[in-house]
């Protein structure tokens, strides 16, 4: 199969990690959540979970710096040489930054940005739903201003360079799936 990097981009509960299993599957590379590699250093206790666990309880985001560190880590394995699906990295422009410079040291670059849009009713609705720690009303409330005022400019950014890629999240995951699967003109 043809090597594949996309970046999946969207609101919390929109659906990334959802999706990115799902096309990991049909894609044949690896789903990369730095939520839920960080999500495993706070379980296992880690120096890094012992670091961030009280950011991500209040809904900021970890220090990019930090992050820099966790994905350049993670791209370096060999599972993701062929390409990867990005799900919640980049989160700020500093992180595009980042990952277009660990890219181009590579000899790669993104294939496609792709923007899972869900209104912020069935956002609220889903995160309520799934009960994560990082799920109660007030903290959901924090994370979305967090990706209003730090995630949002990516979508313009993206768009400006031609990587973005629109579809609609508040419908079935198998739908989802299939329209950007659609959107990556990919037949599996
Ligand atoms: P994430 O793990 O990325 O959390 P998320 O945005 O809530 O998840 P996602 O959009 O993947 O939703 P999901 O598929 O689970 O981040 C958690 C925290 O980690 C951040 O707040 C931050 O502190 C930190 N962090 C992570 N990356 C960082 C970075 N790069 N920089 C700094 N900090 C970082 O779906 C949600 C729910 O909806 C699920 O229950 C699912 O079953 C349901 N669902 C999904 N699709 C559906 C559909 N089509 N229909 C109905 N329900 C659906």
């Amino acid at each position: 199969m043809a090597e594949m990097r996309i970046v999946l981009l969207g609101a919390p509960g929109s659906g990334k990690g959802t999706q990115a299993e799902r096309l990991a599957g049909r894609l044949g590379v690896p789903a990369i959540s730095t939520g839920e590699m960080l999500r495993a250093a706070v379980a296992g206790d880690t120096p890094l979970g012992q670091r961030v666990e009280q950011i991500m309880a209040v809904g900021d985001l970890v220090d990019d710096t930090t992050m820099t560190a966790v994905v350049e880590e993670r791209l370096g394995k060999s599972d993701a040489r062929r390409g990867f699906i990005l799900d919640g990295y980049p989160r700020t422009i500093a992180q595009v930054q980042t990952l277009d410079e660990l890219l181009a040291a590579a000899g790669q670059s993104l294939d496609a940005v792709v923007r899972i849009e869900v209104s912020e009713t069935e956002l609220v609705r889903r995160a309520l739903a799934r009960r994560r720690a990082d799920d109660g009303e007030e903290v959901l409330k924090a994370r979305l201003a967090v990706y209003r005022e730090k995630t949002e400019p990516l979508i313009a950014h993206y768009g400006d360079r031609g990587l973005l890629r629109e579809v609609d999240g508040s419908r079935s995951m198998e739908e989802v799936t299939d329209e950007i699967l659609g959107v990556l003109a990919v037949r599996v």
